[in-house]
């Protein structure tokens, strides 16, 4: 083989390796937990942001100022009808609709209104404060909540990710706490179109071998656990950290996949004698 061929052999190998390692998007929509600047913008905990890494700027995508009360947005995913989903951290109220730090909201920007109520914390029987939701693409719900719980005969953690199929009625552990290096508390989510995952977590945390502070966001790949930089906290001028986390929807993603207003309620207070929990025994090695 001659030296030509090899030299582009060995520079398509380190492209591509390159290309694995610094795997990140052009735009990516995130929260913080106090106030942060980021792409000329500088922005609240109860605000969610726009970046554009191609011309490093940002757009407010969720004016905390909508609030009735200074809050923080700690859960955060974008639909494809550009709706969001919200989380916050306390009792809140926006567009004249009060909700729990358990509930998810799916909030229009365009006419200030909370469109329904995604998931009710009144479903869980207890006091759950969801701090990650994302969204797969077969229509599932992932979420993290602030503690770990023991309910509906199902055990998570707080850096456990656990998925609720709203036709099927079933919990299930997708994603487990244990894949850290030691215990952590996943603080924002988002699922990719293969299954893996961006995560970020409330403090330093080492996944995949590869050690993420509280503002940076990993991917996580489902198929061999390995993990990448995706987002980099050096982007912030200070260093609040990320508590909410998503991408644009893809093209071919279900539009809308909330229930009409009011039904989570009743579905699941209906669904709670019929729903196949999974029980789990993690911790128990
Ligand atoms: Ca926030
Ligand atoms: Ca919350
Ligand atoms: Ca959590
Ligand atoms: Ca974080």
């Amino acid at each position: 083989m001659g030296f030509t061929k090899q030299f582009l052999m060995f520079s398509c190998c380190l492209a591509v390796l390159l290309l694995g390692a610094t795997a990140s998007a052009d735009s990516i929509y995130l929260s913080t937990n106090a106030q942060e600047t980021l792409g000329g913008l500088t922005f609240q905990a109860d605000d969610a942001v726009h970046y554009d890494s191609v011309s490093n700027s940002s757009t407010l995508s969720f004016d905390g100022a909508n609030f009735t009360a200074a809050e923080n947005v700690d859960a955060l995913h974008v639909l494809a009808n550009g709706n969001l989903l919200l989380s916050a951290a306390t009792l809140a109220e926006l567009g004249g609709v009060t909700f729990n730090d358990g509930d998810v909201i799916e909030y229009n920007p365009l006419t200030n209104m909370v469109v329904g109520t995604v998931m009710a914390e009144s479903f869980f029987g207890v006091d759950v404060d969801i701090d990650a939701f994302s969204v797969t693409m077969d229509g599932n719900y992932l979420f993290s909540t602030r503690s770990g719980h023991n309910t509906l005969g199902f055990i998570w953690e707080d850096g456990d990710v656990v998925q609720y199929d709203p036709i099927a009625g079933v919990l299930s552990l997708y994603f487990d706490e244990d894949l850290f290096a030691t215990g952590e508390d996943i603080n924002g989510i988002h699922a990719m179109d293969d299954g893996s995952l961006l995560i970020t977590t409330t403090s330093a945390a080492t996944l995949g071998g590869n050690l993420f502070r509280d503002g940076d966001v990993a991917l996580w790949n489902i198929v061999d656990g390995s993990t990448t930089l995706f987002f980099n906290e050096d982007l912030f001028s200070n260093s609040a950290q990320i508590d909410g986390v998503s991408l644009n929807p893809p093209p071919n993603a279900i539009p809308n996949v909330v229930p009409e207003p009011g039904t989570w309620g009743l579905f699941g207070a209906a669904l709670a004698g019929l729903v196949a929990l999974r029980a789990r025994s993690r911790k128990s090695a």
